[in-house]
């Protein structure tokens, strides 16, 4: 490099150093703002990770200031959402108001928000590991719409994850990583701040050079960032290999208790330590104390120039990378290297020097380059204006707005009543949507843990292939071996066929969900499940819904009814995991033409501004299909229920189902039918959607905004007062008990409270009292 350029390039680096210890600053001050100077009006502790911050300032300011480019996608380490927020306010994306407010109502975020984040979140994070699986499975996304032309070469992104080392523990890391490695995923880069501290402890010495084996096993690229330049230069000295080896050997715990003791504690034990080496004794003696304990800790993730390099080098392909960047968790602050820092709060005192060690002006601390001579300042303005990622270049979208099958379009493939499943039916529609032209059908991906056959989805699939990016041949089909699953795989294919881990089902849809608003695209993603196996990735489900993913879930077969299949596949608290979850309407139909008017709704609800996912739970058990006569079943299946039997007004019985159990409600009614000709038979498709219209009402009445009747009310009106209802379904009973408190009505809930077994229906309804005999009994005993 010529003189002026490397001249240059020392000054840039000389002002990135500056900025990076005011982002240390600034992302201290809002911690210490939002706990010791804000108001405190219920005496909790506010918190944020003033260590765990300063631990990954260095890796974000070489990021956020140099290597990024405004296509590239980032998971930030949850607990280091101060620094995310500081960056973005000197991109001028983040107010100073809401830093004031940070972990305040409205201000910004505790871990970094998509939706409640006004400063550009790419992804989620709080629940640790899953932000890391999240940026494989957007990598993924990416390659399935660019293989559509939907992302163009040039724009690709890197999809980059800033994890902890401890996060590492999290298994779902290495069932993303072997989902990564099957799909041959590029573009990404899982960045560790390898500060060899958890929450709790330092971490154990004997993983430390395995992660590199796993990751390479897996074919990624391994890039150890262990030093600094500074230490480099100083290894190279005589004596240096003594003080390299020392590090290299040093166990955590001692390394981390030195880093915190500082200078004078350091040349004491290694004094000692290398005294049999005049050279090493030499090194550090021409070290200050300060400089000494400067010289240790400032390892490779601490290093712009080491850090820089390698982003540098790492962009030149599209390799899948790993960087193991060392650092030194709370590094500056008055508690680096400590075991307990992890939740630890500098004091106001400590807080004040740490200012003044900065050279921060007293009363400007809000200044993030206060205290900086005039030139600095400019020059350090430049130097972000120029940063890649701050152009100006919209990274949030909206997807054009995509026609969507009418609920006629989809019913005509469930037509001709006779005997169905809601899996079949499942099935057929989505065999039908293969078969449409249409745009919106090009945009249906579906994807399923190796369940994709047995929830029905194969028709789809031979219609529509396998997503794979680079083709393959149908082995079977050339030698032609009959099959019913013909699956041709190309990057045309629209189902991602993934491996068991339901986790990683949950993060391809969060990540295939968010397409709109990361890449301008609509996609409508199906994901297939047997229903029990919901629970195997609830939390990241629920990080999908977090972040307002959409899609549709469809979990077959479900309930007491897999009979033979036994208690560990009989799912029995699905309905109220749905019920529960944010972000999701969980519905349950029994028949046929009611599973295709939810898909024709799901759809919708996927592309609405204030739309969710859905959550189907189906089943294998053939029903005989209803006789329809008018329309307003249609609207009804929507809004959560209907009254296949509609009750004469003033009736004192009801039954109520959902789902598979139609049959044994339906014989009941009928039984009853002679003594009671005025009681009802009413079908919940969705006590979701149903609870949530009631208790909506309910806040909309009492706050005197509206008044409102909400579907379920209105549903129960004709009843008596003191009618009784008794409710049915093959899960948990909590799901419809609820009922009653609607107008003060009695109820009897039939459901599943024990764990299931192995049986044919009638032993097992009988046994789990699920049968008309059951509904018979609730009803003789509401009715005494
Ligand atoms: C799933 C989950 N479990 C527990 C936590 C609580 N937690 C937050 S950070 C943390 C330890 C983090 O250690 P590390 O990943 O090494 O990050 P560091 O703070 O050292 O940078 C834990 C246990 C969490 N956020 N998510
Ligand atoms: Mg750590």
């Amino acid at each position: 490099m010529a003189d002026g350029a490397l001249t240059a390039k020392r000054q840039e680096i000389a002002l990135l150093r500056r900025l990076e210890e005011r982002i240390l600053w600034l992302a201290a001050w809002t911690i210490h703002n939002a706990n010791h100077l804000r108001e405190s009006r219920d005496g909790l502790k506010v918190g944020g990770h003033q260590a765990s911050s300063a631990s990954l300032t260095t890796i974000m300011t070489a990021l956020y200031m140099k290597a990024l480019r405004p296509q590239d996608r980032v998971a930030v380490k949850p607990h280091a959402s101060p620094v995310f927020h500081a960056i973005q306010h000197l991109f001028g994306r983040q107010s100073l108001d809401n830093l004031k407010r940070f972990r305040a109502l409205g201000g910004a975020q505790s871990y970094p928000s998509r939706t409640k984040d006004v400063d550009d979140v790419d992804f989620s994070t709080g629940s640790v590991g899953l932000g890391v699986a999240m940026t494989a499975f957007a990598s993924l996304t990416q390659d399935y719409l660019a293989a559509r032309g939907a992302v163009k070469p040039e724009k690709m992104g890197r999809m980059i994850s800033l994890l902890g080392d401890a996060e590492l523990d999290e298994g779902n890391i290495y069932e993303a990583l072997i989902e990564a490695c099957k799909h041959d995923i590029r573009n990404t880069w899982w960045i560790v701040d390898y500060n060899r501290q958890s929450l709790d402890a330092t971490t154990q010495d004997r993983m430390f050079t395995r992660y590199g084996e796993i990751f390479e096993a897996a074919g990624w690229s391994v890039e150890t960032l262990k030093w600094s330049k500074r230490q480099r230069e100083a290894f190279a000295k005589p004596g240096g290999d003594r003080l390299q080896a020392w590090i290299e050997t040093a166990p955590n715990d001692l390394f981390s208790a030195l880093t915190y003791q500082g200078g004078a504690a350091w040349r004491e034990r290694l004094s000692a330590d290398l005294a049999d080496n005049p050279e090493a004794l030499a090194l550090i003696a021409a070290y200050k104390d300060v400089d000494l304990a400067e010289l240790m800790t400032e390892l490779g993730g601490h290093c712009l120039e080491t850090l820089l390099e390698a982003f540098e080098k790492a962009g030149q392909d599209d390799r899948p990378r790993f960087f193991i960047a060392y650092t030194v968790k709370g590094l500056r602050l008055p508690f680096q290297g400590h075991k307990d820092n992890h939740a630890g709060l500098m004091t106001p005192g400590q807080i004040a020097e740490l200012r003044g060690r900065l050279g921060v002006v007293e009363g400007e601390e809000w200044d993030p380059l206060s205290g900086l001579s005039a030139a600095e300042r400019t020059a350090i303005k430049g130097l972000i204006a120029r940063a890649p990622f701050a152009a100006e270049v919209q990274r949030n979208h909206r997807a054009p707005s995509i026609s969507t099958p009418t609920a006629d379009e989809l019913l005509a493939a469930v037509a001709g009543g006779g005997e169905q499943s809601t899996q079949a039916a499942f099935g057929k529609v989505m065999f039908e949507i293969a078969a449409r032209k249409d745009e919106f059908a090009g945009r249906v991906v579906t994807t399923s843990p190796d369940v994709t056959v047995s929830t029905n989805l194969g028709g789809f699939v031979n219609r529509r292939g396998v997503f794979q990016r680079r083709a393959h041949d149908d082995v079977f089909k050339r030698r032609r071996i009959p099959s019913a699953q013909v699956w041709s795989k190309a990057e045309t294919g629209q189902h991602v066929e993934l491996g068991i881990a339901e986790n990683n089902l949950f993060i391809a849809l969060a990540a295939l969900g968010l397409t709109a608003p990361l890449f301008g695209e609509r996609l409508f993603p199906v994901g297939t499940l047997y229903d029990p196996f919901i629970a195997r990735g609830l939390d990241a489900l629920n990080y999908a819904c977090y972040q307002d993913a959409r899609f549709l879930l469809v979990a077959t077969p479900s309930g007491l009814t897999l009979a033979p299949e036994g208690g560990a596949h009989q799912s029995i608290n699905a309905p109220v995991i749905g019920m529960a979850q944010p972000g999701l309407d969980t519905y349950e139909p029994a028949f046929a033409d009611e599973t295709a008017v939810l898909m024709a709704h799901a759809f919708d609800r996927i592309q609405a501004e204030d739309g969710a996912s859905t959550y189907l739970r189906l089943s294998t058990r053939v029903l005989a299909q209803p006789e329809r006569t008018g329309e307003a079943w249609r609207q009804g299946v929507i809004d959560g229920g209907y009254w296949l039997k509609a009750p004469a007004p003033g009736a004192r019985l009801a039954i109520v189902y959902s789902g598979a159990l139609a049959p044994e409600a339906l014989a009941a009614f009928e039984a009853l039918a002679e003594d009671m000709p005025e009681a009802g038979l009413l079908a919940v498709t969705s006590a979701d959607v149903l609870h949530r219209g009631w208790t909506a009402a309910g806040r909309a009445r009492w706050t005197g905004q509206e008044t409102r009747t909400s579907a379920i009310e209105a549903l129960l009106a004709p009843l008596a007062r003191d009618a009784g209802l008794v409710t049915l379904t093959d899960g948990a009973p909590l799901a419809l008990s609820w009922l009653g408190s609607v107008r003060g009505q009695r109820v009897r809930a039939l459901g599943l409270e024990a764990f299931g077994q192995s049986g044919d229906l009638p032993d097992l309804y009988a046994t789990y009292r699920l049968d008309a005999d059951a509904v018979l009994d609730a009803c003789a005993d509401l009715l005494a």
